[in-house]
Formats: C-alpha cells, structure tokens, sequence
C-alpha cells in the first residue's frame, strides 16, 4: 500500500523590486561609463531573452560611442533575426592582444554557459554578470542577480537608470520579457513585469504584436513535423503526474529540424491536465542528453536539476546527463517521485 505524503505547495518566492540604487548597480554604471572597450556575452543555446538583452545593452553602448561587440557561442537561431541589431551578434569576436576593459554576461546562470568565451570573459580586466537564475554563483566581480521573470526586467531598469533605452532596445527587451515569462504566463510573472511592458509600450514605438507572433507563437514546418513526431510518443509515469518527451538524433533528421528547435517542447508536456513534473531529453551527439524539466505546484524544478548539477528556476530548470537512455530516464523518474 502506497502511502501518500502530504503535498507541499512549491510557491515561487515572493520577489524583491530591482532596486538599481544599490551597491552593484552603482559599481556597473560607474564600469560602463568608465570601460573602452566591452564584450557582452549571451549564453550557449541562445534564447530571446539573452539575446533581446544583450542587444538592447550592445545598442545603448554603442550610442555611448563605445568599442563593443556581442558575442555567442552559438549561432541566433533564425527566429530572433528581426530583433532590430540582430546581425551584430557573432561567434566571432574581435580578438584584440589586450584584455576588454569590461565584459559582461547577460542572462547566462552559471560560467559553463559561456561556452568557449568564457576564457575571453575571464581574463577581462572588469566582468560584470547581470542574471535572473537563482542557481547563478556570481561569478562576476560585479553581479546583478534577481531573481525576476526575464534578464530584460533587470537591463530595463538599467538603462532606464541610466537614460540609455530607445525604441530598439525597448523591442528587444519586450522580445525577452515575452520568451522568458510564456508570454506573460509563468509564475514568475509579476506585477513588476507587468509595469516594465507597459512602460516599454508606454514610452517606445514597438511592434509588440509582431514581437510576440515571431518570438512566441510561430513555428517552422520542420518544429511543427518534429513536434508532432516526439509527442505522440510521449510516456506517462505515476498515474499520469510525470510526462517524459525524448528527442533523439533520428528524430531531428527525420523531420530536417535542428537541435535549437527542441526548445519549448517540453512545455507540451506541463499543459496536460494532472502533470505535475515534465521532462524532455534531448539526445546531443556525444552521447549526452540534455533535459529540461518543467513543473506545476508541487516540485521545485531547480531542485531536480541541482540532484544533476543542473539549474534554473522554481518552474523552469534544466540539466544534462550522460549515458544509457534508459538509466537516465529511470533517474529522472526518482529524482520527480521523491518529490511527488
Ligand atoms: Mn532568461
């Protein structure tokens, strides 16, 4: 006979406002004012909100008349072309023999997710880490870390402060408010949040229904092809309470669509009636799989991701594991159970 634990209802935590009169945001702008040249860096597997704010940071500087790039480690994926400056983020940045005055990390939780910059980020003479993960260790000299729907609140309030926004920068940061927040719909949505978008709306011409189609709702055919494909075979567990979607190589060749598209896949999974914990694996080619994990009321995703080094948010979280298919699967499912 099973015995039913009593459920905890995991609430996100009651945020604090992004209070820019503090300490840190003082040592960034005074940074920003006094660097030359700066490097932004976006994280591995960009999304819209490390790309939008980083973007929004690029253009700002750039207006200041400061010699900055934007630099990923990865290519943009082709839905975030239109952001407007899109073009200036490349793989391949200036390589200069003197270290960057400053360089900032925008939306990217731990080191590791700088990829093969984060030797550039490192030897710079300043480095700044601006960041909405809780995980985040602050591995910065100066760090931003608030915890809050989208790494664009925090780089609004930012260049608010600092009378740097313009209507390019207002889009791009409503563009990672948008894919950061499901459209306003997570959790980690706040009031807050609410009164950046309106402000942004409020103060900037922006086309934020345009925003919200090609960030949020549009989908290629081959996402749509490989869609269909992975959750008609997605598998239930504890009587309907875990949701596992897996992604493997032959399916991306299959449907002719990419790594990148797998993204959001798992939020299929978390819309059912009754699922509580979704997970998507994502087979990568070196026998690796990455997972994404997302929950409803009563686990803390970040909390399963942690059991796996992994990271994130209370909803939202991710982590990667290697080796058999089948353990990994069967790990995922303790770790979700435990917490059941
Ligand atoms: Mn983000």
């Amino acid at each position: 006979m099973l015995i039913k634990r009593e459920k905890t209802l995991i609430k996100t935590p009651t945020r604090k406002p992004i209070m820019t009169n503090e300490n840190n945001y003082q040592a960034l702008s005074a940074a920003l004012k006094n660097a030359d040249s700066i490097g932004i860096f976006s994280h591995v597997s960009p999304d819209g909100d490390t790309i939008g704010s980083g973007l929004a940071l690029y253009g700002a500087l750039k207006a200041l008349g400061k010699t900055v790039f934007i630099a990923c480690a990865d290519p943009i994926p082709q839905k975030l072309l239109f952001l407007p400056g899109a073009a200036a983020v490349t793989q391949n940045p200036p390589k200069a023999a003197k270290p960057l005055d400053l360089a900032i990390a925008v939306d990217t939780a731990s080191y590791e997710r700088l990829g093969v910059f984060g030797h550039d980020f490192s030897r710079a003479k300043n480095t700044a880490v601006i960041d909405h993960h809780k995980s985040n260790p602050r591995y910065g000299k100066i760090n931003i870390v608030v915890e809050c729907a989208a790494t664009a609140e925090i780089i609004y309030r930012i260049l608010k402060e600092n009378a740097l926004l313009s209507d390019d920068a207002a889009a791009c940061l409503f563009a990672g408010i948008v894919t950061d927040s499901g459209c306003f719909a997570f959790s980690s949505v706040t009031p807050e949040t609410h009164a950046i978008a309106a402000e942004l709306m409020n103060g900037f011409k922006f086309d934020a229904e345009n925003i919200i189609y090609n960030t949020y709702r549009a989908k290629s055919l081959q996402v749509f092809k490989l869609r269909n494909a992975v959750l008609s075979k997605c598998k239930f567990y504890n009587d309907g309470q875990i949701a596992v979607v897996s992604i493997f190589q032959s399916d991306l060749k299959d449907t002719g669509a990419g790594e990148s598209d797998t993204e959001g896949i798992v939020t299929d999974g978390i819309s059912i009636i009754g699922v509580e914990v979704a997970f998507s694996l994502t087979e990568m080619p070196n026998k690796q799989f990455k997972v994404s994990i997302r929950t409803k009321n009563y686990v803390d995703a970040n909390d399963c991701a942690a059991a796996f080094g992994g990271g994130g948010h209370t909803r939202a979280a991710g982590c990667r594991l290697s080796g058999n298919y089948y353990d990994i699967v069967d790990k995922l499912l303790k770790v979700a159970r435990d917490r059941l």
